[in-house]
């Protein structure tokens, strides 16, 4: 599905750990914006779209919670748990996110800046976007 699991390194010492993300040596694209979701009520789900044209990678800052991944074909859950551990979404991937700990932090790096128009939010018009991305690749 076009969907990749990044692990990143930690620079360890006495005083603890530190993850750098650089754009095009630890993750494929430039970073145009970041975002954290945070305090998410339990039970809540967030996501329920896909995008045109954003890739992002998206990671468990702290805490936990699921990403479920439909790419029109194959679906899979990943469960995010560890800030070294990140999910690469490339476009025209359906996701959802559940199942966050309390404690969760999800932190977003995205190849583009805000844009509502690059939302898929009705599967059925995400499905037909697959297939036709699909015909003609
Ligand atoms: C995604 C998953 C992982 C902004 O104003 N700026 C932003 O950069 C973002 C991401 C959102 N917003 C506004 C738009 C909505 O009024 O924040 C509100 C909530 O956004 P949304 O319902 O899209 O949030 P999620 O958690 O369902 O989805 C978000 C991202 O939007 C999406 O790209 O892949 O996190």
């Amino acid at each position: 599905m076009g969907v990749s699991t990044v692990t990143l390194s930690i620079v360890h010492d006495l005083r603890g750990n530190l993850v750098p993300i650089q754009s095009q040596r630890d993750i494929p694209f430039d970073i145009r914006r970041i975002y954290m979701i945070y305090d998410v009520p339990t039970g809540a789900e967030r996501g329920g779209h896909a995008h045109k044209e954003l890739t992002q990678l998206i990671l468990a800052a702290a805490g936990s919670f699921s990403v479920r991944l439909d790419d029109g074909t194959r679906r899979h859950t990943y469960h995010l748990n560890s800030p070294t551990e990140g999910l690469l979404l490339p476009r025209l991937v359906w996701r959802e996110m559940f199942a966050f700990s309390p404690d969760a932090v999800c932190l977003v790096l995205a190849s583009e800046l805000y844009s509502a128009e690059d939302y898929i939010r009705d599967y059925g018009e995400f499905q037909q976007l697959v297939k036709h991305h699909n015909s003609i690749s």
